[in-house]
């Protein structure tokens, strides 16, 4: 017998799914519309994937197995709907992998299905998070994932050290996956890899980030660009950087690629987020660079700062001061939905334009690298606008 509760909360949860999302009014850039209400919360998972609805053996209804936060999805759109692979994270920290599909990419997202499983190829693979969706050439849907072990190379009081690596699966339907071995690289630790959705040089071609330690990335904390012949065994053997961390800027710590880089006329458009440190811990928001249609590793355009920063409320969660995005679509509108998450909480939506996004990445200054020289940046568009201004 299903106790009654559960049609009380499921009263709620609809009209929760159901509230139509609206354009934040007060926001304005011009590079892309912000959104009132985030596009997933942990309200938003299924009554039935949390509670135990039997009357029987949940009397008091308990939540059985709660819900900490949905973040950081990896985004496709599929078949004219816009589909997110979610970072579902349990009341006991271990993250697993949901599917969440919406007709319009701005709200009404419901789960769907149960959450991913697959082979279980390495029993020391501890936490799974951040996938990262692309369609490739060859036909697959690849999906890459920080794979999270204990690290074996600590001592035995260190109940924290961790490996992080590059998990890969691949499906034709979203449903059905594939579990492939993980992504080798020459280094000892590797979070933020994507695939590239083309084929470079007959290979398969992979961002990647090298990095030394867990969390801090010692030598490493550039965006880097590896190739692998067979998909099937993924041995990276060299990692080129393409876009490094650098002093004073938002990427002063460590950077890392989003999604896979959107294909425009111009240039391959990457959306990545870089770290810094601030007195209240490490702050990341998101910025944009393009590499050559030509040569996917040459720097063509990187516009100074931050492209989406914490904004208000986003500013607060589980990890404050957080911005991080690991999926985004463009729709056969050439619309792109940025699909970001804040704090490591919940799951927002910014919306704009392959025009916008093209202009916005080619035509906003680069940070001059100096304060005096950025003043002077500035003081040149003052006095433009200025004279623009008098024949008014
Ligand atoms: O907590 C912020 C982010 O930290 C990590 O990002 P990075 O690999 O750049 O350090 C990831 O664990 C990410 O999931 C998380 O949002």
């Amino acid at each position: 017998m299903i106790h009654n509760k559960y049609f009380e909360l499921i009263e709620k949860q609809e009209r929760l799914i159901n509230r139509k999302n609206e354009k934040e009014e007060q926001f304005y850039n011009g590079v892309y519309n912000r959104f009132k209400y985030p596009v997933l919360t942990r309200h938003h998972v299924p009554i039935h994937w949390r509670f135990d609805l039997n009357k029987e053996t949940n009397p008091y209804f308990m939540e059985r197995l709660g819900v900490n936060a949905t973040f950081n999805p990896g985004a496709i759109y599929h078949d004219n709907k816009y589909y997110l692979v979610v970072r579902l994270e349990g009341l006991d920290r271990k993250s697993i992998f949901a599917l969440a599909v919406s007709e319009n990419g701005i709200d009404q997202f419901t789960f769907t299905g149960a959450p991913l499983v697959w082979d279980d190829i390495g029993k020391e693979e501890t936490n799974i998070y951040d996938m990262r969706l692309v369609k490739h050439e060859d036909g697959w849907i690849y999906g890459i994932y920080c794979s999270e072990s204990k690290d074996p190379n600590v001592a035995e009081f260190d109940t924290s050290s961790a490996v992080a690596q590059a998990g890969l699966v691949r499906s034709k339907d979203l449903k059905n996956w594939e579990r492939l071995p993980n992504i080798k690289t020459p280094s000892p630790q590797q979070r933020n890899v994507v695939l590239h959705p083309e084929y470079v040089d007959g290979q398969y071609a992979f961002y990647t980030r090298p990095q030394d330690g867990f969390i801090s990335t010692g030598s490493g904390g550039g965006i880097a660009f590896g190739l692998t012949k067979d998909i099937t065994k993924p041995i990276i053997n060299e990692e080129k950087v393409i876009h490094g961390k650098k002093y004073h800027t938002i990427y002063e710590v460590k950077n890392g690629q989003g999604p896979a880089p959107i294909k425009t006329e111009k240039g391959w458009i990457h959306i990545a987020h870089g770290v810094r440190n601030t007195a209240a811990g490490l702050r990341y928001v998101l910025y944009t660079f393009a590499t050559s249609l030509e040569d996917p590793t040459e720097l063509i355009a990187l516009p100074g700062g931050h492209f989406i920063a914490p904004y208000d409320n986003e500013r607060v969660g589980d990890v404050s001061n957080v911005i991080f995005c690991n999926g985004a679509v463009v729709n056969n509108n050439d619309e792109i939905f940025i699909y970001y998450a804040s704090s490591d909480t919940r799951i927002h939506v910014a919306l704009t334009t392959v025009d916008q996004l093209i202009d916005y990445t080619f035509n906003t200054p680069e940070d001059a690298g100096r304060s005096l020289e950025n003043a002077q940046q500035r003081k040149e568009l003052i006095l433009q606008n200025e004279a623009l201004l008098k024949g008014y």
